[in-house]
């Protein structure tokens, strides 16, 4: 590197780079917008986020800046020149970080000769046809150009870069090659092989070290992708990922242990007392109840009030979030149920994003003729109540009083009786919500049919697949998804490949329980922190060493205990679920990303650290929630509290840095329900 030993580390630049910046596409797109708030508290103007440019997204979430720093007015403006477009501004999040965006369609006249290139600096092939892997190519070397244009201009402080996927990665072994005088990071959220293997058939788990992982990359077309992400694993001075199961997925798959565990943390925003939350959850229901009576319109023979809701939602990835696996449990709980002879109904909805044409004209009708069954109600209220004024004004005493019958005129009959008739229906209410592209050959859809999960009025478990993201102007489910996971009961992610999970995690900061399994990173983090975590409504599957059916059954057992609780154990059982959210909130969970960065600093400029030694970063702790203070106690307890990376090797030492934030966290008092007033 240039002049490694003369940069101040203590006042560096921070740059996260990323392809979902302000451009919502998946996981990623969460993590740094949730983590906003904490790294700008830490870095102010020295944090900027870079990726590339989708106008559409950005003309919605970013507010254009001049830009202050001179040494990126000075890039930008010299990129500019060489024709590359750029926009700077402000992200219009929580943190409102400045990012910067780079438009790949400017400088894609450079494609060929950046392609053979990266062949002859780092050995990777690049196929002619696929886009995904040009955009990652483009925009690797405009970042490696920006990075190398930024130190020039900036002689004072240390810069890191720290990137998230191989689909950014690409400019991390140009760095190296091309000695730019930052430091790099890498955290992979997952890796492309483990993603593509355990969407097929292996057994991914038990294999893992035997992978011949050139072979099984070039056997499904992904050699060259497969090759991006190890450069930029092997490149970087800092390698991360999301979990401890990821960590040991990426040694194997990747060929580089990763230094340290960076999971994923939420922005959560604490209520100052929990009926707050308990509120949201009742106003929350009422709106799915809402849909419920018009999605099962003819069949409402299920009483709202013993019916449990529960969901799975995530990207359609039919074997790797564990649909195949919910389903077939929710089969096998409906079968129990029955046997069982329970008065309760679960209604579960399935939220995958697949493609559609359109919505059903079922579902429409189902919302249409409920809201005019209450819309005429409404009408005959307003009549009645206009009569019974009447003949209560013009009552003598020792009359009768106002009899019901009189009050429904025979006009107000036949518009209720056509009303009723209107909802007549001659088939089962859908199981799913829209008309699908592919309605043959949709995994979901054929599982539903082979489990004969079909709504019939015998069933205890309904089955709603919802194949779209929600949002709160979808005219049947008009509900945003946050507002919508406030008002279930559970959400079920029984997932086989998750390096992270923040659907559960979500579930718990909103405090409504979930199940996991012990192959997702959150599920893990779980395990490993809470003792008895189902006490806390986090529900772990195991599918690690249990076969496939004990799975299933494990999950369906679990679902079917949630069923038999009454409604104050519900109640409690959130209120423990939200306690647990401070463990997940980025106060604590930034920790991790502080230590990355620490220990990137110190391997690019041993020099200006006092010791010579590397600190142990990632160190390990033993400690553990232990069980609810409403739960008997357990000689077994341990207490005190830690982050996921401290099952790995980055921890101690870090000088001038408080941890007490992150480290010393305490569960929050359990507050009594007794305290306070809810109608049960
Ligand atoms: C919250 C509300 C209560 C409501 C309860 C329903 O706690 O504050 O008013 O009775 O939710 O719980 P459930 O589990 O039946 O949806
Ligand atoms: C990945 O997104 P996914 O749903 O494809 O990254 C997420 C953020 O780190 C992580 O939560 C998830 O498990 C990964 O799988």
């Amino acid at each position: 590197m240039g002049e490694p030993q003369t940069r101040d580390v203590s006042n560096h630049v921070l740059f996260e780079i990323a392809t979902e910046v302000a451009n919502r596409v998946g996981g990623i797109y969460s993590v740094l917008k949730s983590k906003a708030q904490v790294t700008t508290a830490e870095y102010g103007s020295a944090y900027t986020l870079l990726g590339p440019l989708n106008r559409q997204s950005a003309a919605v979430e970013v507010e254009e800046l001049e830009p202050k720093d001179p040494a990126l007015a000075a890039t930008i403006q010299s990129m500019g020149e060489r024709g590359i477009k750029t926009l700077y501004g402000r992200w219009l999040i929580d943190g409102a970080p400045r990012v910067l965006l780079f438009e790949t369609g400017t400088a894609y006249n450079y494609l060929d000769e950046w392609k053979g290139d990266l062949w002859t600096v780092a050995g990777i092939p690049s196929p002619p046809n696929d886009h995904e892997t040009n955009e990652a190519i483009v925009f690797g070397y405009l970042i490696a150009w920006f990075l190398g244009e930024y130190v020039h201009h900036e002689r004072k402080r240390a810069v890191i870069a720290h990137f998230h996927e191989w689909l950014a990665g690409v400019a991390i072994p140009l760095c190296k090659k091309r000695r730019i005088d930052v430091t790099t990071i890498f955290t992979t959220h997952a890796t492309i092989l483990g993603r593509y293997l355990c969407a097929g058939s292996v057994d991914f788990y038990n294999n893992l070290q035997y992978f011949d992982v050139d072979a099984e990359a070039g056997k499904r077309g992904i050699y060259h992708r497969y090759c991006i992400e190890r450069a930029s694993a092997h490149s970087a001075d800092v390698f991360t990922t999301v979990s401890h199961i990821t960590a040991y997925e990426s040694e194997h798959l990747l060929k580089r242990k990763p230094d340290g565990v960076l999971p994923n943390g939420l922005n959560v925003k604490k209520f100052s007392a929990t009926h707050e939350f308990q509120n949201l959850h009742q106003q929350s229901k009422m709106r799915i109840n809402d849909f419920v009576r018009g999605h099962f319109y003819g069949h409402n023979d299920f009483d709202p009030d013993n019916t449990i809701y529960m969901f799975t939602a995530g990207r359609y990835e039919y074997r790797n979030k564990g649909v195949d696996m919910f389903i077939e449990s929710l089969a096998r709980l409906n079968h129990r149920m029955k046997s069982a002879g329970s008065t309760m109904t679960v209604v579960a909805f399935i939220i995958l994003p697949a493609q559609t044409q359109s919505l059903t004209v079922e579902a429409l009708k189902g919302q249409a003729v409920i809201k005019s069954l209450h819309d005429t109600i409404k009408v005959i209220e307003e009549n009645v109540g206009k009569k019974l004024f009447e003949r209560s004004l013009a009552w003598q005493e020792g009359q009768e009083l106002p009899e019901d019958k009189e009050l429904l005129s025979a006009s107000d009959k036949i518009m209720l009786r056509r009303r009723l008739f209107a909802m007549k229906r001659h088939h089962l209410p859908p199981i799913v919500t829209h008309n699908m592209v592919n309605d043959a050959e949709d995994p979901v859809l054929n599982q539903l049919r082979r489990c004969q999960l079909f709504n019939h009025p015998s069933d205890r478990v309904k089955v709603v697949f919802h194949p779209e993201f929600l949002n709160s102007a979808n005219p049947v489910l008009p509900m945003d998804y946050e507002d919508f996971v406030r008002g279930t009961h559970m959400g079920v992610f029984a997932s086989y490949y998750e390096p992270w999970g923040y659907t559960p995690a979500e579930c718990t900061v909103m405090g409504v329980p979930s199940i996991t399994t012990n192959l997702s990173g959150f599920g893990c983090y779980m395990e490993e922190l809470i003792e008895n975590a189902s006490d806390y409504g986090i529900y772990i599957v195991d599918r690690r060493m249990k076969g496939v059916d004990d799975s299933v059954n494990q999950l369906a057992d679990y679902m079917f205990e949630f069923t038999k609780k009454s409604k104050r154990q519900r109640i409690n059982q959130r209120n423990r679920t939200e306690r647990l959210s401070d463990l997940l909130d980025w106060k604590r969970m930034g920790m991790e990303y502080v230590k990355a960065r620490q220990l990137a600093l110190r391997r690019a400029y041993p020099g200006a650290y006092e010791e010579d030694e590397e600190p142990d970063f990632f160190g390990s702790h033993e400690v553990k929630i232990s069980r609810p203070l409403s739960e008997p106690g357990s000689p077994r307890d341990r207490s005190g509290m830690m982050t996921p990376g401290d099952f790995a090797s980055l921890q101690e030492g870090l000088e001038g840095l408080s941890t007490e934030d992150y480290i010393a966290w305490k569960l929050p008092e359990e507050e009594d329900p007794d305290d306070y007033q809810f109608p049960l």
